[in-house]
């Protein structure tokens, strides 16, 4: 089963946290361009805002015209701070989950086993809500197509599980637009042949796809109409990395502390580097302070380190080191190895 991550109005809500004076107004995040004081199209805006029709890609000048003045805040996006909070919300999805990727600044798609991807979703939402506040939409599918539009019809703060049965009749019954990877023009072909739902695509020869769409996309919306969603993480790379994160109990700067949740970890993505046989160069330590940033202090080792050699002494430099140069108490802890090795036969040394 698939889980795609999407979380709601991202910029505008992230600003509605950081302000708390604009809570109930309207928020338009705005990208000025600097021509003119108002020069610029709109990144994004709240549901209130949406109400009165302004949406992503607008000009500025004509959101103006549609918000009531008293009511609505301007605010120019701040691009840096959402990458840190994506970054976070980051490392707690990869806490929950081991096949992940991340598809946007605000976006992720995640693999999990059958019986278990609906929990995972669940503790993803509710994690993210209570580490950073912030509300999200996730769908859970067969197909990651499904689990895509599963999180879009659930919006916001939505959370929609769908089996096969379920996932068909949604996705065939949608309205062509509605598909991720449909966009206005191959719609607007698609209504020119007769198709207005997906399962209208069906009537369409399979000759015509291609001949209108080329090769490729004409094949995927055959199968589309059709009902064979697509499968796989699609981006999904061969792991480079392997990390744990964890929640200390209190935000601390009590080395001890820090190092009894580092080595429980430790052990943790040990087992996975055991399990793969991997053997790893490069270890790194993950640091959340309160204010939500996230650091990486990381040491390189001249040749290969198996899973259990011992690196407390490493570990702890690490930690000592961050210690020294950061005066915020952290909040979360990770661990994270790299730059792997495959230990291909000598697997008997351990
Ligand atoms: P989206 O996920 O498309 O939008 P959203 O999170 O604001 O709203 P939704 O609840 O519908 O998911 O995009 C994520 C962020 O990317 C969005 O907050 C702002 C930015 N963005 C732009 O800057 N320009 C754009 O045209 C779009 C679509 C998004
Ligand atoms: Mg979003």
């Amino acid at each position: 089963m698939y889980i795609h991550i999407d979380m709601d109005y991202f910029f505008a809500q992230i600003e509605e946290k950081r302000h708390p004076m604009a809570k109930g107004k309207i928020i338009v995040v705005c990208v000025y361009s600097g021509r003119t004081q108002d020069s610029g199209v709109v990144s994004t805006v709240n549901y209130l805002g949406r109400r009165f029709g302004i949406h992503s890609g607008m000009p500025i000048m004509q959101a103006k015209k549609l918000a009531p003045p008293a009511d609505t805040v301007f605010l120019p996006v701040d691009k840096e701070y959402y990458a840190q909070i994506s970054g976070y919300i980051d490392t707690v999805i990869r806490s929950h989950c081991k096949k992940v990727v991340q598809a946007s600044i605000d976006e992720w798609n995640c693999a999990d086993e059958d019986d278990k991807a609906a929990e995972t979703g669940e503790r993803i939402k509710e994690s993210i809500k209570k580490e950073t506040g912030l509300v999200c939409s996730i769908g859970v599918s067969p197909s990651l197509l499904g689990a895509k539009m599963a999180a879009s019809k659930s919006k916001p703060d939505g959370f929609l599980v769908l089996d096969k049965s379920q996932e068909h009749e949604m996705i065939s019954g949608s309205d062509i637009e509605k598909v991720p990877g449909i966009g206005g023009k191959t719609a607007e072909a698609l209504r020119a042949l007769g198709a207005n739902l997906v399962k209208h695509i069906a009537k369409i020869s399979p000759v015509v796809l291609v001949e209108t769409f080329g090769r490729k996309s004409g094949a995927w919306l055959n199968g589309l109409g059709k009902g064979e969603y697509d499968g796989g993480l699609g981006e999904e790379k061969e792991q480079v990395e392997v990390s744990r994160i964890g929640t200390l109990k209190e935000k601390t700067r009590d080395p001890y502390m820090i190092m009894g949740k580092l080595d429980e970890l430790e052990s943790e993505a040990k087992e996975w580097l055991m399990g793969m046989k991997k053997s790893y160069k490069t270890v790194g330590i993950i640091f959340v302070t309160e204010n939500l940033k996230t650091h990486t202090k990381s040491f390189s080792f001249r040749n290969p380190k198996g899973w259990n050699e011992d690196i407390s002494k490493e570990k702890k430099a690490l930690v000592d080191e961050f210690l020294a140069e950061n005066p915020l108490e952290i909040r979360r802890v990770g661990i994270r190895f790299g730059n792997f090795m495959d230990l291909g036969g000598q697997t008997t040394l351990f």
